[in-house]
């Protein structure tokens, strides 16, 4: 899709009023692109609201404008409608019951996901971008670029490195790295990120690590481990803290796929991750392997579900010896 950046600009040149909308557990590279483009917009005396369905993670505490996200959505008069790091209206859940609204109105799609955006929309998308605060940055330097400053340059930097696993997953390498230079050129505030998106967790998170890390379990090719959601609430964390045991475990050498399970009240949801580093093997696709199940994502990280009926035990085992099976093939 080939963005159409005059008509954009015109488009936000016109539009006084604006709802900005990130998706369903917004992640770093969502908050980022919000809080980013929201700033760049107020900055030109535009009335700016911004909504997620869910509360962002406790994750994001320490960004200054965080509290401001909306959980609920008043169905207003807007003159513009922007969806940040999302295509489709499944990713907005609970707002998009009222389609209707969202179909009558103007909206832009910024993102880097694919799935194709509703009809009407102004969609200006690239797949190929790491994150979409990236694609924001951009955009910002060809038509805002005297707003941008340091408050700025830190959310986009954070979407920077929050959807690259901290530069480990980037392939554009020259793309990503001469974003990130001239974010840190701008001031980006780098040991704000680093420190308490990279760097520290709570002992809480560490404390429920121990207990992922116990229930680990090797079988052929894979590794795996699971936690029900009512767990989180004993340990007083939310997904996206658990998420930390699947970024630690995923690193572990040997297996050459690793799968968590996640036990929700009508799913158990399974995450699958690669970790093929031997060159001379014929490396996992997670994406097929999801595939056999329903689900899908990306070679290196997809995802599946399965109604939550019966034993896990007995789900876990089944799954994964139906993945070993489908290895050896
Ligand atoms: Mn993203």
């Amino acid at each position: 899709m080939k963005p159409n950046t005059t008509k954009l600009h015109k488009l936000f040149q016109t539009s006084k009023n604006i709802a900005l909308f990130g998706h369903t557990s917004p992640d770093g590279d969502c908050i980022g692109s919000m809080l980013g483009l929201w700033k760049i917009l107020e900055k030109q005396g535009k009335r700016i609201s911004y909504f997620t369905p869910t509360i962002p993670s406790k994750l994001f505490g320490f960004l200054p404008d965080i509290k401001k996200i909306k959980t609920t959505f008043d169905y207003k008069t807007y003159d513009l409608i922007v969806f940040v790091d999302f295509s489709t209206y499944d990713r907005i859940d609970v707002f998009a019951k009222n389609k209707d609204y969202f179909d009558k109105n103007i909206i832009v799609v910024i993102d880097h996901h694919p799935g194709n955006p509703p009809k009407h929309a102004l969609a200006h998308k690239d797949i190929k971008a790491m994150s979409t605060s990236e694609i924001i940055f951009e955009l910002a330097q060809k038509l805002w670029k005297k707003h941008l400053d340091k408050t700025i340059a830190t959310y986009f930097y954070l979407g920077l490195v929050t959807d690259s696993g901290n530069f480990l997953f980037d392939e554009n390498h020259e793309r990503i790295f001469s974003n990130a230079l001239a974010l840190v050129k701008l001031w980006a505030d780098k040991t704000l990120i680093n420190n308490n998106i990279i760097r520290q967790k709570s002992l809480n998170q560490i404390k429920f690590l121990g207990i992922l890390i116990n229930r680990i379990q090797i079988k052929g090719d894979i590794l795996y481990c699971y936690y029900e959601q009512k767990e989180l609430k004993k340990y007083n964390i939310d997904e996206e803290e658990a998420w930390y045991g699947l970024v630690v475990i995923q690193n572990i050498q040997g297996p050459r796929l690793i799968i968590m399970f996640k036990k929700l009240k009508e799913y158990i949801k399974c995450s699958l991750r690669t970790n093929d580093t031997i060159p001379w093997q014929q490396p996992i696709d997670c994406n097929l392997i999801a595939k056999q199940f329903g689900g899908g994502g990306h070679p290196g990280a997809a995802w599946c579900s399965f109604p939550n009926k019966g034993n896990l035990t007995t789900l876990i085992t089944s799954v994964v010896t139906q993945i070993n099976k489908s290895l050896k093939k």
